[in-house]
C-alpha cells in the first residue's frame, strides 16, 4: 500500500486543494479509492437504483439462454422472424443520402428546418396552414427527448406545477416530469362503473393525453369520446401536452391517427406536442423526434423560440443530424413516402394478425375460461393483458417470456413461431 499526493491548482482563487491516492497493491496495483481531504468522501450517500422497469427486462431477457425464450417487453417491432426490422424506405433513403457525400456540420438549435416542417405537416395535417405562423418547433431526441423540453419549458413559464397524467400511463412519463420538476397528478383513465373515460383535474392544469395508441392500455377515446374531452379543457382552461410517439401504430394510417391532433389544434387549445419516429420509421437508436407548441400569435412564437433554444442550447446544444436527414429524406420524397406509409400499413396488420392469432388460440385451441377480446380490442403496440404481477414473474421464471410487472406486452415481439407458445404459457399461468 502507499499514498500519493495530488496537488491541484485553480488559477482563479490560488487555492490549493490536496487529494489523497490510496493504491493497493495487494488489488494488482489497481486505484481502490481517492480521500479528498477538503470533505469529499466518495459516493457513499448514492443508493443503489432499481433497474428501468422496461430497459431492465431487456437485459434479463438478453441473459437468458434458453432457446424458446420470448421478449415482450420493450415496444420494438420485430418481423415474423423475430429479427428486428429495418424498413426498405429507410434503407433506400440512407443509400440515396450516402451519394450526396453530406458534411457532418451542427445543425442548428431548433435542429433540421425542413424536417420540422414536415414533421408538423404530418402531425396536424389539414390545420397545419393556418396554424404554421404561430407554431414553434425543435427537432428533439426523439419522443422522450420532446417529453424533455415540453416538462422543461413547463416547469420554467407554466403558472402550475402540477401534471395530470393517466393511470396508467408510460411509466417514464413520471421520471421525466419530476425531473423537471414537476408534481405527477394522476387521472383516472377509464372508469370502469361509467365504462367511460375520467379525466378530473382542478381547472388550468397541465394534461398529458396519449395522441393515438394509448401506452400501455392500447385503449384510445373514441372520436366522441374526444369530442368531450376537448369540451372539458376547453371548460377547464387545461394546458394539453400530447405525447403522439405511435402516428400510424393505431390505424395503420398516419392521417387517421391525426384526430386529437387536430382537434385541438383546431380549437386554439394551448397546447404542446412530441412526436417520434423511433416505432413508425424504425429509428428507435437515431432519436429521431420532434417538439412543438402552438402559440397565440406569431410575435409569441418568436419570444417562445428564443427561449426554446436557449434551453435547447444549455441541455445538449443541437440534436442529431442522421436521423432527421433519413426523416425528412422519406416525408419529401412523394413515391418514397408512399412505400413508407405501405410499410406502416404492413406492421400494423402483422400486429393485429397477431392479436387474433394469440386471442383465437387461447379461446379456442386452449378452451381457456377467460375472455380474451380485449387483445383484440386494444390497439397500437401494446396489449395491456390483466395479468398480475404474480403471474408475469411465472412468465419469465418457468416460461422464459419477459413483459413489464403491469401485464403490458408488446405484440411486436410475438410472431407465428411463437405465438402458441406463449398462448400455452398465459393459460397455465391463468388456470388456476
Ligand atoms: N412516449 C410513449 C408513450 C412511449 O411509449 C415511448 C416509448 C416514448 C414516448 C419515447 O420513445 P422514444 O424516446 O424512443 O421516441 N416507449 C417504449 C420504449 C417503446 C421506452 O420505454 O423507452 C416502450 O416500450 O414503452
Amino acid at each position: 500500500m502507499f499514498s500519493g499526493v495530488l496537488r491541484a491548482h485553480t488559477t482563479a482563487s490560488r487555492v490549493t486543494s490536496k487529494a489523497v491516492f490510496q493504491y493497493s497493491s495487494l488489488n494488482g496495483g489497481k486505484f481502490v479509492g481517492c480521500n479528498l481531504q477538503r470533505g469529499f468522501h466518495g459516493w457513499g450517500n448514492v443508493p443503489m437504483g432499481p433497474p428501468d422497469p422496461i430497459f431492465g427486462i431487456s437485459e434479463a431477457f438478453k441473459k437468458d439462454d434458453f432457446p424458446k425464450k420470448i421478449n415482450l417487453g420493450v415496444g420494438a417491432y420485430r418481423d415474423d422472424t423475430g429479427k428486428p426490422y429495418i424498413l426498405p424506405s429507410v434503407q433506400t433513403a440512407e443509400v440515396e443520402l450516402l451519394k450526396q457525400d453530406l458534411d457532418k456540420e451542427y445543425l442548428p438549435m431548433t435542429g433540421d428546418a425542413g424536417f420540422r416542417t414536415e414533421a408538423t405537416r404530418m402531425a396536424y395535417g389539414d390545420v397545419y396552414d393556418s396554424i404554421r405562423d404561430r407554431l414553434v418547433s425543435a427537432q428533439s431526441v426523439s419522443g422522450t427527448g420532446a417529453l424533455l423540453l415540453s416538462s422543461r419549458f413547463l416547469s420554467k413559464y407554466y403558472p402550475s406545477k402540477d401534471i395530470y397524467v393517466s393511470n396508467p400511463t408510460w411509466g417514464n412519463h413520471k421520471n421525466v416530469f419530476s425531473n423537471a420538476g414537476l408534481n405527477i397528478k394522476e387521472y383516472r383513465y377509464y372508469n370502469p362503473v361509467t365504462k367511460g373515460l375520467d379525466i378530473e383535474a382542478p381547472n388550468d392544469s397541465i394534461v398529458l393525453l396519449h395522441a393515438c395508441a394509448h401506452n400501455p392500455t392500447g385503449v384510445d377515446p373514441t372520436h366522441a369520446q374526444w369530442n368531450d374531452i376537448l369540451r372539458v379543457v376547453r371548460e377547464k382552461g387545461h394546458f394539453v401536452l400530447l405525447d403522439m410517439a405511435y402516428q400510424g401504430f393505431a390505424s395503420g394510417d398516419f392521417a387517421r391517427d391525426t384526430y386529437a391532433t387536430q382537434l385541438f389544434a383546431s380549437n386554439n387549445i394551448p397546447m404542446f406536442l412530441c412526436q417520434s419516429f423511433a416505432k413508425n420509421m424504425g429509428l428507435y437508436g437515431e432519436r429521431v423526434g420532434c417538439f412543438s407548441a402552438l402559440t397565440a400569435s406569431p410575435e409569441e412564437a418568436a419570444r417562445f423560440e428564443s427561449q426554446l433554444k436557449i434551453l435547447v442550447r444549455a441541455s445538449y446544444s443541437n440534436p442529431p443530424v442522421h436521423g432527421a436527414r433519413i426523416a425528412n429524406f422519406i416525408l419529401k420524397n412523394k413515391n418514397l413516402r408512399s412505400q413508407w406509409a405501405n410499410e406502416v400499413k404492413g406492421m400494423a396488420g402483422r400486429i393485429i394478425s397477431m392479436r387474433q392469432a394469440l386471442r383465437t388460440i387461447l379461446e379456442n385451441d386452449l378452451n381457456s375460461k377467460h375472455s380474451w377480446k380485449h387483445i383484440t380490442d386494444q390497439i397500437g403496440m401494446f396489449c395491456y393483458t390483466g395479468l398480475n404481477p404474480e403471474q408475469v414473474a411465472t412468465l419469465s421464471k418457468d416460461w422464459h417470456i419477459y413483459l413489464t410487472k403491469n401485464g403490458r406486452i408488446s405484440i411486436a415481439g410475438i410472431n407465428s413461431s411463437n405465438v402458441r407458445y406463449l398462448a400455452e404459457a398465459i393459460h397455465s399461468v391463468t388456470s388456476h
